[in-house]
């Protein structure tokens, strides 16, 4: 990795990456040590002549299947040195105002003393928003992990089984096809309690007619996905198919803008005022998505609160939705990678028709 681009645009001598008390996912960024380790109290050194990992001999052997140099220790005082070390004739010290603790940030002034630290949180969030192609092929791995669990979990949903047991089935088969964790809490809601967009999973028993909404995600090597399909449990009420096709038709419409150059706030402005045009008038009541990657919610997305134009690398989800409280909701959510004159879409589970279970 060439350090020179980052510490020129960060306008500092290095950058000190701390993945202390806080993680910092920036640590991972750097170093790519995405295979294992957990890598707790280690640094990320970005200086002139690249990247050193400090780290205790605990990771060793994690940390040598990465690419960089990699400085050990065993004792307290011995990282101490490595740090001074590592950071000698650096006056400015780029750091992470987002992720580094007033206690850490503390004590590292200690063991470093007086330098110049500046913040470089916000050109941390923009070099992360283009994906490289390892991040991409990453993130794609994630995604269809995901997607492939989608299409089976309709074998799983039987009358009265627990939104719980079908949220532990769905980590089951993710994890058995490789995912390391979850990308996040999984969401199954259940009749009612797809109304609630950011519902988790309790004891609700399956009942037919009920909307099935999943919105979950696998963490592949510390990358991840995010993708929520809905359906419905038995026959499907003509109200619940119109919310479905006016969900995916709006879906489609946002896929269908993304490309470079477009301004991500009017591809939520679009997607809604279609859903306003619609019975529906009102009733997404979030915006259209965000960006994916080491984070979840990596940075701003299809906001009609925020411009974000979009560039070739960029990887957002696009995944409209709309509730009736009471009634149930639906969501559908896809992850897509911006090109130059479309979007590809990374997970690819089943969507063109409801599907009825
Ligand atoms: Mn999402």
């Amino acid at each position: 990795m060439n350090t020179k681009k980052y510490l020129e645009e960060a306008n500092v001598d290095s950058i000190l990456i701390y993945n202390g008390s806080n993680e910092d996912l920036n640590f991972y960024y750097f170093t790519r040590l995405l295979e294992g380790g957990i890598f707790e109290g280690s640094f990320a050194v970005l200086t002139d002549d690249g990247i050193k990992v400090i780290t205790s001999i605990l990771e060793e052997e994690s940390a040598k299947k990465g690419k960089h140099e990699v400085l050990l220790y065993r004792t307290a005082s011995e990282r101490e040195e490595l740090l001074r070390k590592a950071l000698k004739g650096s006056n400015t010290i780029g750091v992470n105002y987002n992720a580094l603790s007033v206690r850490d940030f503390e004590k590292l002034k200690k063991i470093l003393g007086e330098r110049d630290y500046k913040d470089i949180s916000e050109k941390l969030g923009e070099w992360r928003m283009i994906k490289d192609e390892e991040e991409i092929n990453l993130i794609r791995e994630a995604g269809k992990i995901a997607s492939e669990v989608a299409d089976i979990m309709p074998n799983f949903m039987k009358e009265g089984i627990r939104e719980y047991e079908l949220a532990a089935r769905l980590g089951y088969e993710m994890f058995k096809r490789g995912a390391e964790d979850f990308a996040f809490t999984t969401i199954m809601a259940f009749g009612e309690h797809s109304a609630e967009p950011h519902y988790l999973s309790g004891d609700r028993k399956l009942k037919k007619g009920d909307f099935v909404l999943m919105d979950f995600g696998a963490r592949y090597h510390h990358y991840n996905s995010d993708t929520t399909r809905t359906f419905v449990f038995g026959r499907a009420s003509e109200k619940q198919k119109n919310m479905y096709y006016t969900v995916l038709e709006a879906q489609k419409l946002g896929i269908s803008m993304i490309r470079e150059g477009v301004n991500g706030k009017d591809v939520d402005i679009e997607v809604k005022k279609f859903i306003d045009s619609t019975e529906f008038k009102g009733r997404m009541i979030h915006s259209t998505g965000h960006g994916l990657g080491l984070a979840v919610h990596d940075h701003v997305g299809l906001s009609s609160q925020m411009d974000l134009i979009l560039k070739e690398g960029m990887v957002v989800t696009v995944e409209p939705g709309v509730y009736i409280p009471g009634f149930g909701g639906v969501r559908i959510e896809d992850d897509v990678l911006v090109k130059k004159d479309g979007a590809e879409v990374l997970t690819f589970a089943k969507k063109d028709e409801l599907i009825e279970v």
